[in-house]
């Protein structure tokens, strides 16, 4: 087998495509790693349901978001791409953790106070208040090395890593306990109408978010579209600038050129020629992938197949840390 070092991550399948900051930043810098790492990337259906979705629409997101992955790169022979309901052991080890976990350490979850938030206290589901303690399990079963994750995940693994270290020195060592790997900040994408928040699956407005799935045309037309600003000059600054340092910040994510290279290029340019040659550069990007997603879910049945087999890859590693855990806190244990 292999001794590489394990990696897991995972993205939530909430909406029907994913948006150019989760290529950009996440599945580029995945799909780097797949080599290096014995890597586990998961599509988090469990974590969606926190949150209320469509059924249909849910069922339909998670094989988009699998399609998404294998056409931007992730290769389901070299890494173990699989969907979390289809790994019983993920909500089993979950319940275990929820129960060495402390009422008050969840509620100062940064997430779930904004999330709560925004749903209003009351209906904000117990489901929610327990998504960390199921992303813990996604990364403890594995016994995972690194996780690689956006600053907002930080917290949780963190998390993750202090419910590691309590079971082990409680019960014994069961888990390994894992580092968090920070993606690349100069990756993040914004919003192309509202540079000020991260472009977002869950945005309200469609207008400045990149869809993967998008039709090319309409690709186009929104960063032809995007805000910029009244002066002229093409250069980065985040705080004065936002739109056009989020121009170039997607311009150097996709074409590997520095932020100061770009600024010599386009020195004596207009926002013209910024946004049509940025227009050109993200159709590239993106249309071959969009293609290879279309052609992949023109089979659903073969990617159902892959997804299970790899769903029985996982299981594998999965439900004998399950049962080390369960007989660790003294359940017994089904011959
Ligand atoms: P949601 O709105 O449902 O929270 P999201 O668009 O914020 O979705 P996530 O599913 O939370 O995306 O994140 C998946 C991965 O994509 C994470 O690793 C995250 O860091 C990365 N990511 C999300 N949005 C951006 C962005 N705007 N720029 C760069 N990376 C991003
Ligand atoms: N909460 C993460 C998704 C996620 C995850 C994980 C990431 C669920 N389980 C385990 C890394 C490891 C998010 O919203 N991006």
């Amino acid at each position: 087998m292999t001794s590489k070092p394990r990696l897991f991550s995972g993205m939530q399948p909430s909406a029907r495509s994913l948006h150019l900051g989760n290529f950009a930043s996440a599945l580029t810098q995945w799909n780097q790693m797949q080599s290096e790492y014995d890597a586990y990337f998961c599509i988090v259906d469990l974590h969606a349901l926190t949150v209320p979705q469509d059924p249909e629409q849910l069922r339909e997101s998670t094989r988009r978001t699998a399609a998404q992955y294998i056409a931007a790169g992730i290769d389901p022979k070299a890494s173990t791409l699989f969907v979390q309901s289809h790994v019983d052991a993920h909500p089993k080890l979950a319940w275990i953790l929820n129960t060495i976990t402390g009422f008050g350490e969840a509620s100062r979850m940064t997430q779930f106070k904004d999330k709560a938030a925004k749903q209003g206290k009351d209906s904000a589901s117990v489901g929610l208040f327990a998504y960390p303690m199921l992303m813990a399990a996604d990364i403890l079963l594995y016994q995972t090395r690194a996780v690689p994750v956006g600053d907002d995940q930080k917290q949780h693994v963190e998390l993750t890593r202090d419910l590691a270290e309590r079971f082990n020195s409680r019960f014994g060592r069961t888990f390994e306990v894992p580092e968090v790997m920070t993606l690349k900040e100069g990756a993040r994408i914004y919003d192309l109408q509202d540079p000020a928040s991260k472009m977002s699956k869950s945005s309200t407005s469609d207008a400045g978010v990149v869809w993967i799935l998008d039709d090319p045309a309409v690709t186009a037309k929104k960063i032809r579209s995007a805000v910029t600003d009244n002066d002229r000059e093409i250069r980065f600054d985040r705080a004065k600038k936002p739109g056009v340092s989020n121009l170039l910040s997607i311009n150097s994510a996709l074409s590997g050129k520095g932020i100061s290279q770009l600024e010599e290029e386009y020195a004596g340019k207009g926002y013209g020629d910024l946004k049509g040659e940025l227009a050109e550069l993200v159709v590239e990007t993106l249309t071959p992938i969009r293609n290879r997603t279309l052609e992949l879910l023109a089979d659903p049945a073969e990617l159902d197949r892959v997804l299970a087999g790899n769903a029985d890859r996982a299981s594998e590693i999965a439900d004998a840390t399950v049962r080390d855990a369960y007989e660790k806190v003294g359940l017994l244990l089904k011959p």
